[in-house]
């Protein structure tokens, strides 16, 4: 059996001069581990409370309240991390405690994405970003550092599945670590994450299909009709779970896409906390990230909550996609 090692031991070794991430890391981790207990008794806990939405009018599950709290309590007692723009929150989210002030990390934060799935036992996750608060030519608007990627350090996700998992984004670096709950915490499992150039599957929401523009259903037609080219179609695969979507597309090579639709113009999910972290990690293992027509960690971010159609995944899929969006337009 090969060494267990374990992500604290990861962290240290990767990140030995920079103490303040570790712990902040660590704090991820820990919150991570919590929810993931929680998630576990969701049967005795009680389903989402029916009426209830989030500041942007969509159904809030009680555990996405339980997730930010957790999430919140943990970096504050890091004092690592300054602040924290959360997809449950207006505005950016300053930590109070002294040393929290002197802290230079800003993380850009959902606590639970896809929590519409949970009362149906299927997946979700948690995804972050974290930024240097100082890499900013404005150090005095601490929310600045979010408007592009100059700031950025590192990106991750945690998927509550069969297994928990938190995967993490450094520089040209993606690793997978899986909790061990019986010996207590994260222990490395995928070591260097390198997603495959190619792939046969892809990921949308087909139910949208006839809201999609021109170029989009041109794509996802080509999708279909894979059969003329191989022995049979592209296989498609969606859990309406970003995290599950993204794990498998990473992990197997494929593609992901959420486009703009005539309802939403810019497309659903946000680019601060699930766009740009998930375009990171993708990048990082070898993918790609687009909007269909520039690439997302390009995008600056011009208002917390902002909203861009993402096309992600195997690098030659991203490619293809992109050519036949643009071919209509
Ligand atoms: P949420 O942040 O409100 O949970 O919504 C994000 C989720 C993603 O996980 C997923 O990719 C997408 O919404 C699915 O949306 P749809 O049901 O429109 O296909
Ligand atoms: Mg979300």
């Amino acid at each position: 059996m090969s060494e267990r090692i374990t992500y604290q031991q990861f962290l240290y070794k990767h990140l030995r001069d920079q103490p303040g991430l570790t712990t902040l890391l660590e704090s991820i981790s820990n919150a991570a581990a919590g929810i993931a207990e929680e998630l576990s008794r969701i049967s005795f806990t009680g389903p989402a409370d029916p009426g209830t939405v989030n500041l942007h009018g969509e159904s809030r599950h009680h555990m996405d309240q339980y997730a930010e709290t957790l999430f919140l309590t943990a970096l504050s007692e890091s004092r690592a991390c300054f602040a924290v723009l959360s997809e449950e929150q207006t505005e950016m989210i300053q930590l109070t405690s002294a040393l929290s002030q002197e802290a230079a990390y800003i993380i850009a934060l959902d606590p639970l994405d896809g929590s519409s799935n949970i009362d149906v036992n299927i997946p979700v996750g948690s995804i972050f970003s974290i930024y240097d608060r100082f890499k900013t030519a404005s150090p005095s608007h601490p929310a600045a550092v979010l408007q592009d990627m100059d700031g950025h350090i590192a990106s991750g996700y945690v998927l509550y599945s069969t297994t928990t998992m938190i995967v993490l984004a450094l520089p040209g670096l993606v690793t997978g670590f899986t909790l061990d709950s019986a010996n207590g915490g994260f222990v490395l499992s995928h070591a260097n994450i390198r997603i495959p150039d190619t792939g046969n599957i892809y990921s949308v929401n087909d139910g949208n299909y006839h809201d999609f523009d021109r170029g989009t259903q041109n794509y996802i037609r080509f999708c279909r009709q894979q059969k003329e080219f191989y022995e049979r179609p592209f296989t498609a695969r969606y859990v309406g779970s970003m995290v599950a979507d993204i794990h498998r597309t990473l992990l197997k090579g494929g593609i992901f896409l959420y486009p703009a639709t005539m309802a939403l113009k810019e497309g659903k999910l946000r680019l601060a906390y699930e766009c740009r972290p998930m375009a990171y990690i993708v990048e990082q293992a070898g993918g790609r990230a687009s909007t269909g027509s520039k690439e997302i960690l390009d995008l600056p971010l011009r208002s917390p909550h902002q909203r861009v159609p993402v096309v992600i995944g195997s690098e030659e899929m991203v490619n293809t996609a992109k050519r036949l969006l643009n071919a209509c337009l």
